[in-house]
């Protein structure tokens, strides 16, 4: 579904001060902070709404998704919009249905808050930190106007904000909601940087923090028997981050380091001549590779033309089931690979939800046009009058869309991307199951002043906050949900090896996972029959 490539568009790191996130605020809202929600005499607001994706309910959660992943500032110098968004991804959309099925699937349950009705409000980030901070001040006061300081009595409350998806986002919105303890869960953001509970109070994640995953990855290591291992990465924030990480976690288990080599990001051509030079003289049989997919292509396609073979690539979570770099060209290279994934789950119901959507069932659904348009290829009539401020660059020369057009399930990139919608998922699940806890309260019992309970109707954040804290329980598939001090999930991660098919292409094969709550010594479990190596051999691979 094409590349993130400018999500670096803000630039500030994840290394970013208050102050600068005060200012993008700032900027990007055109007004004071503390400002009453009746305009005071003399003001005007200046800011416009931006629309949502919007079902109603008794009590509401948020949502921010990067549904567009690239914007720009508009040419008009009479428009009022800071920035208009482009490039639809039809795999942050499969994001956003995930939420919108699991809020259904919830308040269809007869057991689960059987006398509450979630709804959702879902703003679409555009992979901007100003638009993300936006959307998350929008619903936290809840008039549709920006105003930090106030909730409007408009709508319904909000018990806590789905969101978002890289790190560098969720530091931005976590700061702002941790000053009201509104319960921040993201489905994506990695960095240990959110484990600080200090900083980011509220904030809860269901993916697992990239502590375990380089944790995970040096154990792997040290179970084939490695001790001389190869480093490359990128230039950004997740590859400098992540390989340092994993050089600190390889050094406790004893593994050397043979050579750590960087290209910059995005790669060019001449500046990664070093590390083609490394890989192939270098005696490590082993590779780590610590970088977003979308920068990998390059740097792998230059490695193939130097026929390098034998070598066991080591994948991290950001490129070991990515269709961007596991093509056919690339396979004899990097057939053997071996990588860490976000636990999936079989999501059986949700690809029947997504293969029913109709732009006439989902009035609601702003994103659905252009979802449509990508799916079909084909364009709509009167595109001027949907609601979503996104530049549409659609071929004027394609057919118009006629809205009856039947989905498959390759168009919707649902089945190769389980991983992040069982995130989204496992969300939403605790966030009801806090709320069950919330309403099941007993007066003169509740854990809050003079025991007393908070009203499923009108409760503050922290008070929420207490439950989310607490929360457990097993989901539909079995598996067990709770949040850990510095509000992370259970660390499970599949190991799959990339092997080759007669025809050519590469197949990601499931050979073993890693468990962070089981004793440490048997978290991994390998099938070392299962694997695939690049050598046509079926033992390990040397690297000493
Ligand atoms: N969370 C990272 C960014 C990231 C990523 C990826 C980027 C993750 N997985 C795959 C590109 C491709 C996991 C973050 O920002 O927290």
């Amino acid at each position: 579904t094409g590349s993130h490539g400018n999500f670096h568009k803000d630039a500030i790191t994840v290394r970013n001060s208050p102050t600068m996130i005060l200012a993008t605020l700032v900027d990007f809202l055109m007004l004071p902070l503390l400002v009453s929600p009746v305009d005071p005499p003399g003001c005007i607001l200046r800011s416009r709404d931006v629309a949502a994706f919007q079902q109603d309910g008794d009590i509401l959660i948020g949502g921010i998704f990067p549904v567009h992943f690239d914007w720009n500032i508009p040419k008009k110098p009479s428009s009022e919009q800071p920035f208009l968004c482009h490039t639809f991804s039809v795999r942050v959309y499969g994001w956003v249905q995930a939420m919108v099925f699991t809020i259904n699937e919830i308040n269809q349950d007869q057991v689960l808050l059987p006398n509450v009705t979630l709804g959702f409000l879902i703003h679409d980030s555009c992979f901007s930190m100003g638009r993300a901070l936006e959307g998350t001040v929008q619903m936290v006061n809840g008039q549709n106007k920006p105003i930090l300081n106030y909730q409007c009595q408009s709508q319904a409350p909000l018990a806590a904000i789905v969101g978002e998806s890289l790190s560098t986002t969720s530091i931005s919105m976590a700061r702002l909601l941790g000053l009201y303890r509104y319960p921040q869960i993201s489905y994506f953001s990695s960095s240990p940087l959110l484990n600080d509970k200090m900083q980011f109070p509220s904030f809860f994640r269901t993916i697992p923090n990239d502590d375990v995953q380089v944790h995970a990855l040096a154990q792997l290591v040290v179970h084939f028997g490695w001790t001389w291992v190869g480093l490359v990465s990128s230039e950004d924030d997740y590859g400098e981050f992540g390989s340092q990480l994993l050089r600190k976690e390889l050094q406790v288990f004893g593994v050397c380091v043979a050579f750590h080599k960087t290209f910059p990001v995005p790669p060019v051509r001449g500046k990664i001549y070093h590390i083609i030079e490394m890989v192939k003289r270098s005696s490590a049989n082993v590779v780590f590779v610590v970088s977003p997919d979308y920068y990998l292509l390059p740097v792998m396609k230059d490695l193939t033309k130097h026929h390098i073979t034998g070598k066991v690539w080591i994948a991290t979570e950001a490129w070991s089931t990515s269709p961007t770099v596991s093509t056919k060209q690339l396979s004899n290279m990097l057939r053997g690979t071996i990588g860490l994934t976000v636990h999936e789950a079989d999501m059986h119901n949700l690809k029947e939800f997504m293969l029913n959507l109709r732009p006439s069932s989902s009035p609601n659904d702003i994103f659905i046009k252009s979802f449509w348009e990508e799916a079909f290829n084909c364009r709509w009539k009167n595109y001027e009058d949907s609601p979503i401020q996104a530049t549409s660059e659609v071929n004027m020369t394609r057919d118009f869309c006629t809205g009856s057009e039947k989905l498959f399930i390759s168009q919707t990139s649902i089945e190769y991307d389980y991983r992040i919608s069982y995130n989204v998922y496992n969300a939403i699940y605790s966030m009801a199951h806090a709320l069950q806890n919330m309403s099941s309260c007993v007066p003169g019992e509740g854990p809050f002043a003079n025991s007393t309970c908070a009203d499923i109707h009108d409760f503050k954040p922290w008070q929420f906050l207490h439950y989310m804290k607490k929360v457990y329980f097993r989901n539909k598939m079995g598996e067990e949900m709770y949040y850990d001090s510095n509000g992370n999930p259970p660390a499970l991660y599949d190991i799959v090896n990339w092997q080759q098919q007669p025809n050519g292409t590469i197949q990601y094969v499931k050979v073993g996972s890693f468990d962070s709550r089981v004793p440490k010594g048997q978290q991994l479990s390998i099938n070392m029959n299962g694997i695939q190596w690049n050598t046509q051999r079926p033992e390990v691979p040397r690297s000493l």
